[in-house]
């Protein structure tokens, strides 16, 4: 359980003065020059020893991404890349970040692209944030004002500018490379990888693209030390997480809480519970959208919130945006309206994936009315392995997994749609 002390976002809520001197006074901007006097290799070192994992779904490891830019110039400039295009499904979590405590991104970028040995910084922004990008470029002014920004950027003897880029509400921009594409000035479409953006990102150049979250705690990491961030959570597993919970709880939020914090200690102490009580509880979408949902008898009791427990249940933590689901929802139904969004976010670049999302929207709407046949069950499933690992990026991995949970847990929901709908009788299914 975190103590208020050991919160490194300090306005999550917008209850104090996010401006410069409010931020200051909370414990930011303190002591920034001294941490870049630290030098690159030892950044890089102490944010490895922190085991902070990328906090934008994949949970790639931060200090190890940051040591593959090259240690020498070969005459490119190198760069850092914030991915602030939140659009997966259920999280919020950066807006809050960028909304209400803005100066633990700013000052982060500063530290991160000093360790990349960066000059310039791109925040890509998504479309639809339009106060959070007013609150950021405010932000940024002010530090510009201050001396933190610019030429010898807080006295550190680095110089170095942070621009904000307005994306224009594509979900697919939130994939790296189709973030660095479009950040060119080019239609939103993935790139292949290899090469990593780390060789060859944004014009070409070494580029780390990193989520809000990742770099907004990175200098609080810096001034505590890696063993602070290490101590919470669990081996593999650690720190402190911005958790969004929404849904059938009597009070949806976003918190930050230590890494591998049980669910229901997170769901009883910052939500007030299930909506209707524990018994309620049909299923959660753990991570965001794009995991597989688990069943209630997975999550009512011994559930830990964090990336190998989850993985372990064949879902995973994702982006930490908790969806959950009482007894009143439709679950297919639900799962039927992500099939939409994915194929309407499809890109259409690869094959699987065009044509994968949407065969598996049409066979949910029948699904989702019962008109199908039992028999299409396992042919929807047959389509989403077909599309699964199939494609240039992972959308097409998020279109499939969610009605890979839908079939593994609730099978015997769309079954039985399926004989109501012909007339028969229902059965109850064991779980
Ligand atoms: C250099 C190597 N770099 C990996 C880097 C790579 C990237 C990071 C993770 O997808 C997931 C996706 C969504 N040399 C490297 C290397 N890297 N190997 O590490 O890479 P990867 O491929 O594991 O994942 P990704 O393509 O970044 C992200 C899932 O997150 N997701 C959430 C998405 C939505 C949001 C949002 O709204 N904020 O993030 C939820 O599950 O489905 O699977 O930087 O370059 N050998
Ligand atoms: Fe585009 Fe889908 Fe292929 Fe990704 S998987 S590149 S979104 S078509």
């Amino acid at each position: 359980m975190l103590q208020d002390k050991d919160r490194i976002f300090t306005n999550i809520y917008g209850m104090h003065d996010r401006s410069l001197k409010g931020a200051m006074a909370r414990g930011h901007w303190d002591g920034t020059k001294d941490i870049i006097a630290l030098g690159r290799d030892k950044i890089v070192e102490i944010m490895k020893a922190s085991g902070l994992r990328g906090r934008g779904g994949a949970g790639f490891p931060t200090g190890l991404k940051w040591s593959f830019m090259p240690k020498e110039s070969d005459g490119r400039p190198s760069y850092l890349v914030v991915n602030a295009d939140e659009s997966e499904p259920g999280t919020c979590k950066d807006r809050e970040i960028m909304r209400n405590d803005p100066h633990t991104l700013i000052e982060g970028c500063l530290i991160a692209s000093f360790a990349m040995q960066a000059h310039a910084s791109y925040i890509y922004i998504r479309g639809e944030y339009i106060r959070e990008r007013e609150a950021l470029q405010a932000a940024i002014d002010e530090c510009y004002e201050a001396g933190l920004l610019g030429k010898n950027a807080a006295k550190s003897g680095w110089d170095f500018d942070l621009y904000l880029h307005h994306g224009a509400g594509a979900y697919i921009c939130g994939e790296e490379t189709a973030l660095l594409e479009s950040l060119e000035g080019r239609k939103g479409m993935p790139r292949m990888k290899p090469p990593f953006p780390a060789g060859a990102g944004l014009y070409g150049c070494p580029t780390t693209v990193n989520n809000v979250e990742s770099i907004a705690v990175a200098p609080t990491i810096l001034r505590r030390g890696a063993e602070w961030f290490a101590g919470f959570g669990r081996p593999n597993n650690a720190g402190t997480k911005l958790f969004a919970i929404s849904g059938h709880v009597n009070n949806p939020c976003v918190v930050e809480e230590a890494m591998s914090i049980p669910f229901d200690e997170l769901i009883e102490r910052h939500c007030g519970g299930i909506r209707g009580g524990w018994d309620n509880l049909k299923a959660v979408i753990p991570g965001g959208s794009s995991v597989p949902m688990l069943p209630a008898a997975v999550m009512r009791e011994g559930a830990i919130m964090d990336f190998d427990w989850l993985r372990e249940q064949r879902s995973g933590l994702g982006t930490a945006a908790v969806i959950v689901m009482d007894q009143s929802t439709d679950i297919i139904k639900a799962i039927w309206r992500l099939s939409k969004f994915y194929k309407h976010e499809s890109c259409g670049q690869c094959t699987p994936c065009r044509e994968g999302t949407g065969w598996m929207m049409r066979v949910m709407d029948r699904l989702v009315k019962g008109e199908a046949e039992v028999s299409e069950i396992d042919m929807l499933l047959d389509v989403t392995k077909q599309v699964e690992g199939h494609t240039i990026c992972a959308l097409g991995d998020a279109a499939a997994w969610p009605i890979q949970g839908l079939v593994r847990h609730f099978r015997h929901e769309i079954e039985d749609r399926i004989r109501v709908k012909r007339g028969g009788t229902v059965e109850i299914a064991a779980e």
